[in-house]
């Protein structure tokens, strides 16, 4: 039985990758943070309790900005993949926490690369890179496109895509960059504008809420649906070599364009509950993400299946049922 070491385990990518790996008969050992009430919503449905003597579900504490637990835990737990997706994931928030992003996303991914360097374990390493990172490069970002970093985030995840690549080039790690573009969920964390703007339209439905507070609507995103950019995560670290992937729909749409879609699908008119609000502005903004995927479909046999308009609706409908409706 392969055993997987997952950080960011109780995030939107992590639950879904540890339900995968799961299905593929894996022994999952998940990284959480101590938090003050619970932070674990996302993954209670996989929960095995400890006194099963062969659970293939492990939970142990941990934080990307303490090297000891993470050594520690990779000597004790010997994994044969690690996964880390743990990260202060929030473009706008790095601005305010610019030095914790970077000691998280940063200096955390040294941390566990120098762990698995000082373990001599035989382990590959998977990085969640992202397309933040290309920041103003002009779309189609590709495996090619120059790097050009607008937010504490995206420097943070640049340099650690660079140490990634310098740990596979010096020590021979099996490590890759999986370099994805927007994806997202019912499970996507409530502060990301398309979730923000579906948990709205329930909460507009119910009367809950009357207006919905957004910022910059022209920012064009490429977004696919965050299982299936899991499932390349997946295929990246059962290749033959290491490497490095985009991962994207190859489609952009605007957030204006997503209010839209959400909004028509239950027969509201946007503009009469949106109101714009400068604070949600950024200090610099990436204008225009859209990736191409094709070295991923070419050497991982990978492609993207859920449309926009299937996205949308798919987010749309789980925070109306949660609210008792549907569409
Ligand atoms: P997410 O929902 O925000 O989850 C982030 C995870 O990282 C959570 O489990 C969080 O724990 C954990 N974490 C935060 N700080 C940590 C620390 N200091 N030590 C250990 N764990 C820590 O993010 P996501 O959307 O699943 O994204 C997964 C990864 O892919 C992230 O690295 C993100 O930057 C990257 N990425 C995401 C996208 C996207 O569109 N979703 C695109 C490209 C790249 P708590 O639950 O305790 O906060
Ligand atoms: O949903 P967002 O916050 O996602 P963003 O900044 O693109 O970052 C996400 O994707 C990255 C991959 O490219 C990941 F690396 C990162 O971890 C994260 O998952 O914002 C999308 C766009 C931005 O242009 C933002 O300015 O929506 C715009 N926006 C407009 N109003 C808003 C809002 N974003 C948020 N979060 N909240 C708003 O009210």
């Amino acid at each position: 039985m392969k055993k997987a070491l997952l950080f960011g385990a109780t995030g939107q990518d992590g639950s879904f990758l540890a339900e995968l790996l799961l299905s593929k008969g894996y022994e999952v050992h998940g990284v959480i943070r101590r938090s003050s009430s619970f932070n674990t919503a996302r993954i209670e449905h996989l929960y095995q309790d400890p006194s099963i003597a062969d659970r293939t579900f492990v939970l142990h504490y941990g934080d990307l900005t303490d090297g000891s637990s993470l050594s520690r835990l990779i000597r004790t737990v010997k994994p044969d993949e690690i996964y880390n997706l743990g990260a202060m994931s929030h473009v706008k928030v790095s601005f305010e926490t610019p030095e914790y992003t970077c000691d998280a996303n940063a200096m955390g991914t040294l941390r566990v690369l120098e762990a698995i360097r000082e373990s001599g374990l035989l382990c590959k390493y998977y990085q969640a890179s992202s397309s933040e990172m290309f920041g103003d490069s002009p779309p189609k970002q590709n495996e090619d496109t120059p790097f050009r970093p607008r937010s504490p985030y995206a420097v943070s995840k640049v340099a650690a895509y660079w140490m990634v690549k310098n740990y596979r080039e010096s020590y021979g790690i099996f490590a890759c960059n999986g370099i994805l573009h927007n994806h997202e969920s019912s499970r996507r964390g409530e502060t990301f504008v398309t979730r923000k703007i579906t948990k709205a339209i329930a909460n507009i439905m119910t009367g809950q809420q009357d207006k919905l507070l957004l910022g910059n609507l022209d920012a064009q995103r490429d977004w696919g649906y965050a299982p299936e950019y899991c499932d390349a995560i997946y295929r990246m670290m059962q290749h033959d070599t290491p490497d490095d992937f985009v991962i994207a729909t190859g489609e952009m749409h605007s957030v204006r364009e997503f209010v839209e879609l959400a909004f028509s699908l239950v027969d509201l008119d946007w503009s009469k509950y949106v109101v714009i609000d400068p604070r949600y502005f950024r200090p610099t903004e990436v204008d225009a993400l859209c990736g191409d995927a094709s070295k991923a479909k070419k050497l991982l046999g990978w492609e993207p299946k859920t449309t926009f308009q299937e996205l949308v609706r798919i987010m749309l409908q789980h925070d109306l049922r949660s609210v008792g409706l549907s569409l």
